[in-house]
């Protein structure tokens, strides 16, 4: 599925976000300590190599809501963009720190210059985000933002399974006809 807002365009693909070889920046769903892990912090670790490990060690910790932004190494991609999601039922305020999480992604792929961006479903894996409320911060902090980017011509969102698949297809639709 995909939609055009502001000239920004939002696809949603099934798929593994280590293997996005036509995006100049993929996003990790990183721990505070930016080491390699299980999900998407693994798979990406594992595509990028050990330097990409070296290269977040003077970068970490993070705080949850916050973004880094490194090279990618081994990966087809220019830049690997760090976000730490809110740890469900722990980290408060969860939607606002999450929010902030897409959102300073967002400022850094434009300080890079970036023209396009692929995110994973940040957490709702490990961190126990329910896919639903995950699905409208992530897609609701897109439409936001969509009319300020000036660099960002296509985010793609690449979700593990079909049913994460189906909610951010339904909260597409959702947020398209009654932003
Ligand atoms: N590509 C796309 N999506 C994936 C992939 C993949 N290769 N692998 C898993 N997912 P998670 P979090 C989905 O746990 O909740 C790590 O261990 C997965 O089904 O990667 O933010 C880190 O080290 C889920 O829907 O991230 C942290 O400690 C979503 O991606 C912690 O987990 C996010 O799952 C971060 O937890």
């Amino acid at each position: 599925m995909d939609v055009t807002l502001d000239k920004i365009r939002i696809e949603l693909v099934q798929g593994d976000i280590a293997n996005q070889p036509d995006v100049e920046a993929v996003v990790n769903a990183a721990n505070a300590q930016l080491r390699s892990g299980g999900g998407v912090a693994g798979a990406i670790h594992r595509a990028a190599g050990p330097k990409l490990a070296e290269a977040c060690k003077p970068l970490a910790p993070i705080q949850p809501g916050e973004a880094v932004c490194t090279e990618a190494f081994d990966l087809p991609n220019d830049y690997v963009i760090h976000v730490l999601g809110p740890v469900y039922g722990r980290d408060e305020p969860a939607a606002a720190l999450l929010r902030s999480g897409y959102e300073n992604a967002l400022d850094l792929a434009e300080e890079h210059e970036v023209s396009s961006i692929a995110f994973p479903a940040i957490s709702t894996g490990a961190f126990g985000y329910p896919m639903r409320p995950a699905a409208h911060a992530a897609l609701g902090t897109m439409l936001t933002n969509a009319p300020i980017l000036e660099h960002i011509e296509l985010v793609r969102f690449v979700l593990f399974d079909a049913k994460a698949m189906s909610i951010f297809e339904d909260m597409l639709a959702e947020l398209r006809d009654d932003p």
